[in-house]
């Protein structure tokens, strides 16, 4: 039973209790339902509060359930019965009542909450909508306007803002459920009506007569490809327009079909596949993280900086190493504006802009390092460099500090191999800008200490990341398929295809942008440069050779205002070039490939089934533990759309491995050479019929 029933004198309590976060599974609904019912059936009760057990209030309905078969009652019926109740229920909010566990908040006659406590409808999130009355009933508490802003971003309302709002009666300053108790004993002696949200009528003084088509527009632009937003829309309109019953049959009508949408599973997934990443083979409860109190970083380049910057946000102290005094003037030049850039736009006040900037130890000085718990190197991207300063580091830093490395590419063994604490080594590996990509690739050397790993993923979370362990293998897991994935991209220019037609792909499936744009914002010369120290023969010359020829051309790409496009100073529209087509034209010829017309399919198939299949690699090789660890990386470290749930999912689930196997086939064969090579993982779940999720 994740319930319970006590009575307080006149005020019976229904207690919800189901760790870790209350969600609203059958076994909650059926304690909401004994709880009216104890209510109603007791005399010498006059009223009730709903409050729960543990670290927050229902955080929603039990996502896990979705796409089963639902135990009835579902959660609308629940809430009819506690709509139907004679006496009047408090809801006692603390900690985050979202999604369901708002809406039936909403269906109790009030809510008390303490002030730390925060109220929202998220569903959104997770391409789905408020399911349970939620459309119809906060339009009718806030208005309009409000409620649409609150369902459609998702994000939680603190508590005070939400009592201003008219959502919350009362913060309740103190113990939670003696002042909701003592807010019912009010209710009752006051002899107060029993307001329903559902009954109330909405003021449409203050409602601009356009104010949904406008909302319908700006929506087409900022969440084209999204499904639920438009249904939201049409709910809150209908609460405006229609009787409260007709709103909720549309609102059930409508929820069902964001369920059974394709989004909302891929929504789905990732919402657990999130959390799923955060649990590392070897690494349980059991293990203790190190404490990590003071940070140092060595490089205030473009990544050093804004790495400095994760823990300055954090509130933890950083040593910022540099070799030179004017590269340290710049490196802290760009923390500081950047502050004062956010600052400028009110999400920082000047105040913590200084205490950031306080806390940043600028240096010359390698052994101010020495005091550091964590220490993490981001110099320039070649092995030698690299070992130059972990033997340094290895000489200097307290025993018990981790080591660690942003290196995008480079064997952290053989970093770690060059200090006497490989066991403290390991690989952090940021996106650029550092400061605000949320992926964190925390590379595993061979003998990183489990306690290592641990301390780097808690880390993660406090510097507002999410953290991804992978193997240490060229690439690692972001990377690696980045390679597979940019290697079809221009096999399809050499072929044939344009830049823009393959940008224009990969924006239409849901990127920000395509790969050749991407390489033009990275700077070709950094992929012509490391082509320099590759073995010949060790990767497709002619795929590359268009990209060689710009930056021998001196375009580097927008830093250059042109590589594969042409840029107008200042300015980062891609504008085609008239050198660029002929630079392709002349490189087919030259590789004897006669060019020909190609369909957006077969551009979004090559690209992204590609990724899909060294996703494979990466699993069948263990340097990805689980296929959905792949997804949270293409979702948070290259701008995967999350509604398409990451590129293994969408394989999955949109393509289906049978068809994305034979496609492989057909694409493999197609090219009459060695380089695609169609995964052996993916050959075997196709042959047993089995899928990802089978592997764990
Ligand atoms: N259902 C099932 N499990 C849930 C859950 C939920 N709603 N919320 C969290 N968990 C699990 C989570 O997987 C993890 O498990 C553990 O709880 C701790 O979560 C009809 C249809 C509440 C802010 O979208 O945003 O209501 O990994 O690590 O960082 O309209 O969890 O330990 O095994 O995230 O402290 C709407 C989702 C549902 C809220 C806490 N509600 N949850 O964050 O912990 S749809 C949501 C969160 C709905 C109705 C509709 C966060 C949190 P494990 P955690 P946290």
């Amino acid at each position: 039973m994740r319930g319970s029933f006590e009575k307080h004198g006149n005020i019976g309590v229904i207690r919800i209790n189901n760790p870790p976060v209350n969600a609203i599974g059958a076994t909650v609904r059926a304690a909401l339902v004994d709880g009216v019912k104890a209510l109603n059936a007791d005399p010498e009760l006059q009223a009730a509060v709903l409050i729960c057990e543990g670290r927050t209030f229902m955080a929603g309905a039990d996502i896990t359930e979705f796409g089963k078969p639902m135990a009835s009652p579902n959660l609308p019926e629940v809430l009819d019965v506690m709509e139907a109740s004679g006496k009047p229920i408090v809801a006692a909010i603390h900690g985050t009542a979202l999604g369901g566990g708002l809406e039936t908040a909403l269906t109790c006659h009030y809510r008390v909450a303490v002030a730390s406590a925060k109220v929202g409808l998220p569903e959104v999130k997770l391409g789905l909508l408020p399911g349970a009355g939620g459309t119809q009933r906060l339009p009718r508490l806030v208005g309009p306007a409000t409620a649409l802003e609150v369902i459609l971003s998702g994000d939680p309302v603190p508590a005070k803002a939400a009592a201003a709002a008219g959502v919350i009666d009362r913060v309740i300053e103190g113990d939670l459920l003696a002042g909701a108790i003592t807010f019912a004993q009010e209710v009752v002696a006051k002899g107060s009506a029993m307001p329903l949200v559902g009954a109330r009528t909405i003021d449409l003084a203050s409602l601009p007569a356009d104010f949904f088509t406008t909302a319908r527009a700006g929506l087409a632009k900022a969440k084209r490809n999204l499904f639920a937003h438009q249904q939201i829309v049409d709910l809150v309109e209908a609460a405006v327009t229609k009787p409260f019953a007709e709103g909720i049959a549309l609102e059930r009508k409508a929820f069902m079909a964001c369920m059974m949408h394709p989004q909302s599973a891929a929504l789905r997934h990732v919402f657990f596949a999130e959390r799923t990443a955060a649990k590392v083979a070897g690494v349980d409860d059991s293990v203790q993280p190190r404490e990590v109190k003071t940070v140092g970083i060595i490089g205030a380049g473009t990544m050093g900086g804004g790495i400095a910057m994760n823990f300055l946000n954090a509130g933890i102290p950083v040593t910022l190493v540099e070799v030179k005094q004017d590269a340290l003037d710049r490196g802290v030049g760009v923390i500081r504006r950047n502050y004062e850039a956010t600052a400028a736009k009110g999400k920082l006040t000047t105040e913590q802009v200084e205490q950031r900037m306080d806390l940043l130890k600028p240096t010359l000085e390698f052994t101010d390092l020495a005091h550091a718990d964590l220490i993490i190197e981001a110099v320039f991207e070649t092995m030698a460099i690299k070992k130059d300063v972990f033997t340094r580091l290895d000489a200097i830093a307290k025993p018990g500090a981790i080591l660690a490395t942003n290196t995008s590419y480079l064997s952290i063994d053989d970093i770690a191999a060059v200090t006497a604490r490989p066991q403290d080594v390991v690989g952090t590996h940021f996106f650029s800008p550092a400061n605000v990509m949320k992926l964190l690739e925390i590379v595993r050397g061979a003998k990183t200490a489990p306690d290592v790993l641990a301390t780097v993923m808690g880390l993660s979370r406090r510097i507002s990341k999410v953290g991804v362990v992978c193997g240490n293998r060229d690439g690692f897991i972001g990377n690696r398929l980045l390679g597979a994935y940019g290697y079809q991209a221009n096999r399809c220019v050499l072929e044939g295809a344009t830049p823009e037609q393959v940008d224009a792909v990969i924006r239409k499936f849901g990127l920000p942008m395509g790969p050749i744009q991407m390489w033009d914002l990275a700077g070709l010369d950094i992929g012509y440069r490391s082509r320099q120290d590759r073995e010949p023969g060790s990767f497709d010359e002619r795929v590359t050779r268009t990209s060689d020829r710009l930056v021998e051309a001196g375009r580097f790409g927008q830093k250059t205002n042109g590589g594969y496009y042409d840029y107008l100073p200042g300015d980062r529209t891609p504008r085609s070039s008239a050198l660029t087509a002929s630079i392709i034209e002349q490189v087919s010829v030259e590789c004897g490939i006669t060019r020909r017309a190609f369909t957006e399919e077969e551009i979004l198939e090559r690209c992204m089934l590609a990724l899909m299949n060294e996703g494979c690699e990466v699993l069948r090789e263990g340097v990805a533990a689980r296929a959905s660890d792949i997804d949270v990386v293409y979702l948070y470290g290259y701008g995967f759309p999350a509604y398409r749930g990451g590129p293994m999912h969408w394989a999955e689930n949109e393509v289906g491995l049978p068809k994305a196997l034979e496609r492989l086939r057909h694409y493999a064969a197609e090219s009459g050479d060695h380089w695609l090579q169609v995964s052996p993982l993916l050959e075997k779940l196709v042959a047993e019929g089995k899928s990802f999720k089978d592997l764990r």
